[in-house]
Order: C-alpha cells, then structure tokens, then sequence
C-alpha cells in the first residue's frame, strides 16, 4: 500500500506512469517465467495516446494493468490451471513519433517482431488506434482473418477528427485489410457509420439486444458470422461501469462481466485466436478498480488460451 501511495503521488507530476513505475512483469512472475525466449505470452504494452475524443489519460492505461496484475491470483478459478506456467514475457514499446501514421508503423512492426517469433501476443493500449498499426502488419503474414471487435462504438468512421487513422476509425480500417469484421457491445454510431455497416453488412450485436439474449445465440451469431483464424480487439468501453469506469470514450449500458468471459472463452474455444489487444483504458489516480478488472481480463485470455490447447 506504501508503495502504491508513492506512486500516486510521483504520478501528479509527470506525464506518464509509464516513466515512473518501475518495470514489473505482468503478475509481477519471477525470472523463471518471465524470460522472452522461452515465454508463450508477451504483455506487449503500448503507452500511445495520440488524439482522444473526451477523456485523456490512455497512455497510462499499460502501467496501471501492469502494476494492478501484481494482485491477480496466479490460479485461475475457472480453468483451474496457473498460465504464468506457459511464460509471460512484458515487453513495451517506447519511442514514438510525432507523426501519427510512423507511431503506427512502429506499434505494427515490433507487433509483428513477436508475433513471428512464435508468440502469443496480447497488446495493451494506448488508444484504439494501436489496433490499425497492428492489424496491418498482421495482414502482411495472415492472410484470411475475421476481426472481432468489442466496443461501444462502432468505430466505423472513415474519417475523423482530421484523420483516417483516428481511434473512431479502427474497424474501417480492420473492414478494408480483413472485409470481415465483427462487433459486440455497441450502443453508439453516427448515421454514416449506420449505413456503411448496413451496405456491406457487417455484422455487429447492439449491447440493448444483448439484454436478455440467451449467451448461446451471441456466441453461436460471432462464431458463425467469423472466419476460422480472429484477432481480438477489446475495447474496455464496451464494459459497464460497474466493471471498468475509467476510460476515454465512456457509453452506459455495457456488458457484464461473466457474459463477456463467457463469450471470450467459447471464441478461444472455437477459433483460432491470432492475437489480441485490451485497449483504451485510463490509468492514473482513482483507477485501480479498473485496472485490476482490465488485468485479471488479461489473465483469464491466456487460461482460455492455454485451455484452447493452442499456445505453442
Ligand atoms: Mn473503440
């Protein structure tokens, strides 16, 4: 508790935790499971905040998991195993640019650094827009993939706030390198959106729907409506408040947290789950309850992963 206090403290006078905390492995796991070379997981965090709409703050996002994953529980309740076994590696990504579409380039090229190394990767943001830099790389080695979204938003504007590569861009970026997309969670588009969705029928699940929807028909929709091979891009907006609070772009009405892990479990279950990132969560003082659901969330996508039988 000493500890965090000094933190929070240090935190008020810099411009980004990921400065001043110390570098920790995800769990805070030793050397024995941390080690690059032999891990199956890398934590890869990307503290990138280019242009958010509302709420600032997502480039503390990173630090904040890493730091509240010290107080996840090694065993998984659910799948009953300890992932940390399989090797996490936490890596980060430093030295961006000025430039927007560079900053992009480099998130993609270390992306795809580790992802041809064999690894797992799990990219923590920073905002959405990381996920443009890496599904482009993705797309240079992975030919035929299906990108599942979870989001308030639907994050299908072609251009925003003076940029294509903007945050509300994401997934018309994902639609023009994948032409399949898939969202979950969303209750807010603009009429342009609507209809680009509507003409080339991607298909998204509206978090009202979801309300009352038994869990099979969701997951039976995203399972039958997606390619074998996924990248999972998570938005913590998609989330209610009352599991995640703190982040750029809040909506009411999110999704709850075991359908989420449900719904999580059977797509590692039932595809083949590329890679993934957790994006857009706020870090800095007041956000530890948010942080921790965001760190345990990472946890519980490598027990699936690993339950799935396909960490190699
Ligand atoms: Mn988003």
């Amino acid at each position: 508790m000493q500890n965090h206090l000094n933190v929070t403290c240090i935190f008020l006078q810099t411009s980004s935790l990921d400065d001043i905390i110390e570098v920790v492995n995800f769990m805070s796991i030793g050397r024995k499971f941390s080690q690059l070379s032999s891990a199956s997981f890398v934590v890869l965090r990307i503290p990138y905040e280019y242009n958010p709409s509302f709420g600032h703050g997502c480039k503390d996002g990173p630090a904040a998991i890493v730091n509240a994953s010290k107080y996840v529980e090694l065993f998984d309740d659910e799948m009953r195993i300890k992932p940390h076994t399989a090797g996490i590696a936490t890596e980060a990504i430093v030295g961006f640019s000025s430039k927007h579409e560079d900053s992009l380039a480099l998130i993609g090229d270390s992306f795809l650094d580790y992802y041809k190394k064999g690894k797992f990767v799990i990219s923590l943001g920073g905002e959405h827009s990381i996920t443009i830099g890496i599904i482009n790389k993705l797309a240079t080695v992975a030919s035929d993939f299906s990108v599942i979204q979870f989001d308030a938003h639907l994050d299908f504007r072609n251009y925003y706030a003076g940029s294509t590569l903007n945050h509300a861009c994401v997934m018309r970026r994902a639609f023009d390198v994948t032409a399949s997309t898939f969202s979950i969670g969303i209750r807010s588009f603009s009429e342009s959106e609507y209809k680009f969705s509507k003409t080339h029928n991607t298909p998204f699940i509206l978090a009202r729907d979801m309300v009352g929807m038994p869990l099979s028909v969701v997951i039976d929709r995203v399972i039958n409506n997606t390619k074998k091979d996924v990248y999972i891009t998570f938005d913590v907006d998609c989330f209610d408040y009352s599991v995640i609070q703190n982040t750029g772009t809040p909506e009411p009405g999110g999704l709850g947290w075991f359908r989420t892990l449900s719904i999580l479990r059977a797509l590692f279950e039932h595809k083949n789950v590329l890679s993934m990132d957790v994006v857009e969560l706020v870090g800095g003082v007041g956000t530890e309850n948010s942080a921790f659901s965001a760190a345990l969330l990472v946890k519980k996508c490598m027990a699936y992963k690993i339950a799935a039988n396909s960490v190699q």
